[in-house]
């Protein structure tokens, strides 16, 4: 298996290139899901977690005071520490109705977020109307092959059509929420939720599998983590924990599949 800088000469759009280096040069394929409703709380988790993470993923609308500042702020962050913005806004509209909550609204997404993802059950279009705004910004696409939670009808098949438009999108779109590697595209990215240390769930449906599990078991390439962290008493340490032991877990996947 190849590692993340020949990946980066592989992958077609310049943010994923940049991902992948910035990995690659951190030693680090931890993103950290910070869910805080206080965006003083999110800006000083994002500053404090900066330096072990190469993505942070927000989730803007469930900000109890969001102000027009925030993308500014995180944008700052973002180069000083050397991570991407991932807004996990789970589009799902028709692409006119997506191309609005994209670009305008309260948020104002496009500006500050590098990385946004969708959901494929409108179709092609939604990706058409996402790639209007965010593709002359240099911003990029994560679509939903697969998700953590219980019950889900984003498997199977499903996450075969994912990977299919994704790919034909490779323009824009660089990489799948997914449970395991589904593209043989080595410039695409696979991206995780639901990891804990101790592999288990929580009360609404989330399921959580081990580090090893998803980098080792299923070739994923960068694991989201959220309550972990952000709940632990001691954030940093966590975040450092779980950062080396996916580092390590990457490198012996990396291993093994060259040896093979
Ligand atoms: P947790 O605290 O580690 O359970 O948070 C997981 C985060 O990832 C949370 O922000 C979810 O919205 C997000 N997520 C997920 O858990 N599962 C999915 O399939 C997708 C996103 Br898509």
């Amino acid at each position: 298996m190849i590692n993340f800088a020949e990946r980066a000469r592989l992958a077609l759009h310049p943010l994923a290139q940049k991902l992948f280096l910035l990995m690659e040069k951190k030693r680090t394929n931890l993103a950290v899901a910070i869910d805080s409703t206080f965006q003083e709380e999110l800006l000083a988790m994002a500053d404090l977690l900066g330096p072990e993470i190469c993505i942070l993923k927000t989730h803007v609308d469930i900000l109890a005071d969001f102000h027009s500042n925030l993308g500014c702020a995180l944008r700052k962050l973002a180069d000083r520490h050397q991570f991407l913005i991932f807004e996990d806004r789970k589009f799902a509209d028709i692409g006119q109705t997506a191309s609005l909550q994209y670009e305008k609204g309260l948020y104002h997404i496009a500006e500050w977020a590098d990385l946004i993802n969708a959901h494929i059950v409108p179709g092609p279009g939604l990706i058409d109307g996402l790639k209007k705004i965010g593709r002359p910004l240099g911003r990029g696409l994560i679509l939903i092959a697969e998700m953590s939670s219980l019950g889900t009808l984003a498997k199977g098949r499903f996450a075969d059509k994912a990977v299919q438009m994704g790919e034909n999108n490779n323009d824009f779109v660089l990489g799948f929420i997914a449970m395991r590697k589904l593209s043989r595209q080595p410039g695409m990215l696979h991206l995780t939720p639901g990891v804990k240390l101790k592999s288990g769930k929580d009360a609404l449906g989330q399921q959580y599998r081990t580090i090893e599990d998803v980098l080792e078991k299923d070739n994923s390439d960068i694991i989201i983590v959220g309550r972990e962290i952000s709940h632990a008493p001691d954030p940093l340490l966590m975040a450092k924990i779980i950062r080396e032991r996916a580092w390590e877990c990457l490198l012996r996947s990396w291993q093994v599949r060259t040896r093979v």
